[in-house]
């Protein structure tokens, strides 16, 4: 056995910590051979079943389990952690303004970012998944001046997962014969699944699927398939979120089964393909010696031009809005 990775989850009492905490404990994302120290960071009113969870966590025997610990003060949750899986969130509920759900979330990624920065490990990762999980991410790494931008991320992977599924569904392929398929901008609905540089066993996808599907079912399909899931499930995607995190965390460490391939997370902007600086909009990445790298060099027509600028343009209103708030 390797040394232990530390891992802090916030939000381990909710959904997708119940979903996530047993599978990471199971192996599925550091392996076999490496033991976890789970963190569990709740809201102090939900400490109390996150220690619930806990117990459950306990009596799965994993022996790949090295700690288990609950706590509600982010500084705590955050000591020594290598992997920081933000979930806890504030939610949107009806009738709430947009400047309300930015400033609750403030005052969660804000001191949670804070903490990070002083007492993680040198080489923690952080990953947001609590919606607005792009701003969210943003407002976390401005407030942690000693992390490199390169860090932070958030979480595209569901999108990009469900991109791929529709595609291999669509020319009806397995999933393993698709490769090269973007999620641009943001998680949201201004999202832009690209399917231009994608290939099906090797041929080109847009050639087998045409314009007209990839730029309009194809698209939406993808871009709404969280308000299909609530609206079927009665209850927003959790288990595929759960696999996409483990996804995620998973190939940044291991790399990708096919290293001509990329996939997608929303990272901090360098200014690549004309996305503004500082802005977190989700590329085509590959993971280079632990980190996202963004997949430079692809031709953009004016069609992903379009669909990437609208994207980012909403990006730049919730980028606007949080400095007004002066929350970064
Ligand atoms: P739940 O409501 O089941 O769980 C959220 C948990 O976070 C709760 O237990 C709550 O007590 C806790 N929490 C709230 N404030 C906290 C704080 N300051 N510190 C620590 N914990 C805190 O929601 P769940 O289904 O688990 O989803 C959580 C988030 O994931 C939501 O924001 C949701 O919008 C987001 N999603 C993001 C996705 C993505 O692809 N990026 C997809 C799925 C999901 O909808």
């Amino acid at each position: 056995l390797t040394k232990p990775a530390t891992l802090t989850l916030s939000g381990a009492a909710g959904q997708i910590g119940y979903s996530l905490l047993f599978r990471v404990a199971a192996g599925e994302i550091f392996g076999p051979n490496t033991p976890v120290r789970l963190r569990m960071l709740e809201a102090p009113q939900a400490v109390r079943a996150a220690a619930g969870v806990a117990m459950e966590l306990q009596d799965a025997a994993s022996p790949l389990v090295a700690g288990i610990e609950v706590t509600a003060d982010p500084r705590v949750a955050f000591e020594g952690a290598n992997h920081a899986i933000l979930v806890g969130a504030r939610p949107r509920t009806a009738g709430m303004e947009r400047s309300d759900l930015l400033e609750s979330n403030g005052a969660i990624f804000g001191p949670q970012g804070r903490a990070i920065n002083d007492v993680a490990a040198d080489d923690v990762r952080i990953l947001v998944i609590g919606n607005p999980a792009n701003t969210n991410a943003m407002i976390a790494a401005a407030h942690a001046p000693d992390i490199p931008r390169d860090r932070f991320t958030a979480l595209t992977r569901l999108d990009h997962n469900r991109a791929v599924a529709q595609l291999a569904a669509r020319t009806s392929v397995n999933v393993r014969e698709i490769r090269r398929v973007t999620i641009w901008g943001n998680h949201s609905r201004t999202q832009y699944p690209d399917v231009r540089h994608a290939t099906v066993a090797g041929r080109p996808a847009l050639e087998m699927v045409g314009a007209e599907w990839a730029e309009g079912v194809f698209i939406d399909t993808v871009a709404q398939r969280g308000a299909a899931i609530i609206e079927a499930r009665g209850g927003s995607s959790v288990a595929s979120t759960a696999t996409a995190i483990i996804d995620h965390v998973r190939d940044r460490r291991f790399g990708l089964p096919d290293p001509a391939d990329w996939t997608s997370t929303a990272l901090v902007s360098d200014g690549s393909y004309g996305v503004p600086e500082g802005l977190v909009s989700s590329f085509p990445v590959r993971p280079v010696d632990g980190n996202w790298e963004i997949v430079q060099g692809l031709e953009i027509d004016e069609f992903s031009r379009a669909r990437i600028d609208a994207s980012v343009a909403e990006l730049q209103e919730e980028r606007a809005a949080v400095a007004d708030l002066g929350l970064i």
